[in-house]
Formats: structure tokens, sequence, C-alpha cells
């Protein structure tokens, strides 16, 4: 038995490992179920070894905390994470994508996301102050990517110092979001703010499921309802309601 990690990208296996270090310094680290028909699905697709490893936890103030590994095609592997706030939280959504291919990594991005009209004050100073590299080949956003913050960083890594450093932004970008979790005080289920950034964060997940790059790899390895199924269960669900008295 293997767990499929075994040839790995080194960026892909390296980021994994620095997700995981600090989701255990959150607050009430916990896991979180997941149905086990999307947690862990292992195939052939064109006599490739194809597989999907998703792992879940949530936190005080993140609802949903999910990285998955996927092997999908001809020397396809990507990379996924994603941070969901909870509501009730002042939380940005932490977001990261490493897309590689045969050739080596054609896409990578990070970003802490808004889910209001602006990152809050404190988080968009303690990111400007960031030492951030001077990447040699930045990457255009698609039409969805207004969701992203000023903050984002969606290049084509070139060579392996490159990798490197994104990996050092990702930490960071994982640092300040740590500390500001740390801090957060929940506010009321019910209160005005809680309710814009639950609206904020579903316009987030709205615009990610445009992203029809994702949907086509999905589809080609699996098939069209199954893709539906796993980007809107799995990868881009919608919060729950804050107030179930309204929902
Ligand atoms: C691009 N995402 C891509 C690409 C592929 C995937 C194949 C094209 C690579 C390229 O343009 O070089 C595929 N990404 C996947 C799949 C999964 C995945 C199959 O996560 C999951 C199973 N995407 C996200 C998140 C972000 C994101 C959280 O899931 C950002 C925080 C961004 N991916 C993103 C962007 C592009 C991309 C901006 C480029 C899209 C474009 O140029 O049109």
């Amino acid at each position: 038995m293997t767990d499929g990690s075994e040839g790995l990208h080194p960026l892909v296996h390296s980021l994994a490992d620095c997700i995981r270090t600090s989701w255990r310094n959150l607050p009430d680290l916990q896991p979180l179920a997941v149905d086990p028909e999307l947690e862990s699905i292992s195939g052939l697709l064109d006599g490739e070894q194809l597989f999907i490893r998703n792992e879940l936890r949530r936190c005080r103030g993140l609802r949903k905390l999910h990285l998955e590994i996927a092997r999908l095609g001809v020397g396809l592997q990507i990379l996924h994470c994603v941070w969901f706030p909870d509501p009730r939280f002042d939380l940005p959504i932490f977001g990261a994508d490493v897309v590689a291919g045969p050739a080596g990594i054609s896409a990578a991005i990070v970003d802490l996301s808004p889910v209001g009209e602006a990152l809050p004050d404190m988080l968009a100073s303690s990111l400007s102050g960031l030492n951030r590299p001077r990447f040699r080949q930045e990457r255009a956003l698609p039409g969805w990517g207004t969701i992203f913050s000023p903050h984002v960083c969606f290049i084509r890594p070139d060579g392996a110092d490159e990798e490197r450093f994104f990996q050092c932004l990702v930490k960071d970008y994982l640092d300040v979001l740590s500390s500001a979790v740390v801090q957060a005080e929940g506010e009321q289920a019910n209160s005005l703010e809680t309710l814009k950034r639950y609206q904020g964060q579903l316009n987030y997940c709205i615009q990610q499921k445009r992203n029809d790059k994702t949907r086509r790899v999905l589809e080609k390895a699996f098939n069209v309802k199954w893709a539906e199924r796993y980007i809107t269960e799995l990868l881009f669900d919608e919060p729950s309601h804050p107030d179930p008295s309204i929902a």
C-alpha cells in the first residue's frame, strides 16, 4: 500500500507540510467530518495513477480548513487549500492553489481574500509589511478573480529559487492569518456585520465555482455529475447561515 505521496512535486510536498504545521497552532483545532466517498479517491485514468486526498479541520474562528492534494492526469498535480472563516469572526479567507504539469508549476497563487469591502486594516498592514519577492512571471487574474485582495500573488514560479520564495510567502500569509485567528473575538450570530461576512463568503464560493479550469480537469478525470458534486459539496460548499432562526 502507498499513500500516494510518492513522486509528488517538491513544492506540493513541502507546501502541504507547511500548511499542516501551521494549522497545528490554531486554537481548538478539531477534525471536521467529510463524506468518506469524497475524502480519499484512488483510481486509474488512461493508465495513469489518479488520487485525491482531502484533509479537513476546523478551529475557533475558522469553520473549515481544507487541504487537498490531487494527481489527476498525465503529470498533473494540484495542491488546493482554503481556510474558510466562521462569519462571526472578522477574518479573511486564506486560499492557495498550485498546479504542476509535466513542464513544472504553471500556476501558484496565494491570497488572504476579504469577505467585505476590504481586508481588516491590521491584516492589510501586516501583509504590506512583508518582504514580498519580485517574481519574474506574474500572471493575470481571470475575470472571476475580483474576489482576491490587492495582496494576491499569482505567478508561474521561474525555477527552484522562486518556488522556495513562493513557499515562504505562503508561510508568511499563514502566520499573519494565524495571529489574527488567535486574537479574534466572535460577534453575535445575528449581527449585521456577521451577516455581511456570511454574504461575502457566499460570493467567494460563487466566484470560485466559475473557474472552468478546475471543473474541466475534474470532469475529465471523473465525470460531469461527480465534478459538480465535488465542487459544490467539498471544494466550495456554502457556509451555513449564521443565524438559524432566519435561514
Ligand atoms: C488555475 N486550476 C487552475 C488550472 C487547473 C486548476 C488545471 C489551470 C492551470 C494554469 O492556468 O496554469 C485545477 N485547481 C484545479 C483543480 C483543483 C484546484 C482540479 O484547486 C481541485 C481539485 N483555485 C482554487 C483556489 C484558488 C484558485 C482556492 O481552487 C485561489 C486561491 C485559483 N486556479 C486559480 C486561478 C487559476 C487556477 C486564479 C487560473 C485560472 C485562469 O487563468 O483562468
